[in-house]
């Protein structure tokens, strides 16, 4: 695949997340899906997911059929041309009427991300990143936030049930303990995308799928933050702990990350 196939799957994908943000800020105004049936405890998924979710994978599919596609709704497997997608990250937001949601697009090939898209409807603002040329807002150029240390930084801790509650409260305990000033926004796409553009200075979960990160791990590191690595092949289907945050405060998230989660000792994978 060439470098103009990934940029034409780039553009594709913003035209895609603009037109799939109309179909969620549509139902999202009307209050129509915000309606939605469970899939676990504060794991909603809408009637606008499930559109979105078809709408997308049928513009991808018939844009570039050669493609994988893997969705948070449909499932997928991954690929050496794969598309990853969170059809809306934050739908406990968006099912409640808080406008804290987007619509999150990566592309990968060969099991690394080439292109990310996060577009928030409501703000109408969308977060674009191709490796290698930097991350942009609305087509600004965006950098991560030069952070003194933990008392001048905020950090997105994100919440599941997927991971032991004694390990959040951890968490959260050593952020406050280290002097952090931390939000639980309930979006790992738009944590990712505010730490990109420097609004906040880390995001942290303990564990997510790859569609609500991958577009917006492009963004932190094309913005010139640091990244988790997040395993591709298998590990696309699975949860794992992720964190993003700009490099003056790398060393001391990991640290309280490792210090919150069990079994001790893991590390967090890292590329840089
Ligand atoms: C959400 C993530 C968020 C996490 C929620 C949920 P969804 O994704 O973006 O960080 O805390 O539990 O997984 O389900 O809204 O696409």
């Amino acid at each position: 695949m060439t470098g103009n196939d990934i940029d034409r799957r780039h553009r594709f994908a913003q035209d895609c997340a603009r037109q799939a943000g109309a179909i969620a800020r549509h139902y999202f105004r009307s209050g129509e899906a915000l309606s939605s049936a469970e899939k676990g405890r504060h794991d909603p998924v809408t009637q606008a997911d499930l559109e979105i979710d078809r709408f997308l994978i049928d513009q991808l599919a018939g844009a570039f059929p050669a493609d994988g596609i893997l969705t948070e709704e449909t499932g997928g497997s991954p690929a050496r041309h794969l598309w990853v997608i969170d059809p809306i990250d934050g739908t406990l937001n968006f099912a409640r009427g808080i406008a804290h949601f987007a619509v999150s697009i990566a592309f990968c090939v060969d099991g690394q991300t080439e292109s990310g898209v996060v577009y928030d409807p409501v703000s109408n603002e969308i977060f674009t990143a191709r490796r290698g040329q930097g991350a942009f807002c609305n087509g600004r150029p965006i950098r991560v936030r030069a952070a003194r240390g933990p008392s001048d930084a905020i950090v997105d801790a994100g919440y599941s049930l997927r991971h032991p509650a004694a390990d959040y409260l951890g968490l959260i305990g050593n952020l406050l303990g280290q002097g952090y000033a931390f939000v639980q926004n309930g979006s790992a796409a738009m944590g990712l995308a505010a730490v990109a553009c420097g609004r906040i200075d880390g995001f942290c979960e303990l564990s997510l799928k790859s569609w609500d990160v991958l577009a917006g791990l492009l963004l932190v590191e094309e913005a010139g933050g640091w990244t988790s690595d997040f395993p591709h092949g298998p590990g696309l289907l699975e949860n794992h702990k992720v964190l993003a945050c700009t490099p003056s405060i790398r060393q001391s998230l990991q640290d309280l990350m490792l210090a919150a989660t069990t079994p001790r000792g893991e590390t967090l994978l890292s590329s840089r």
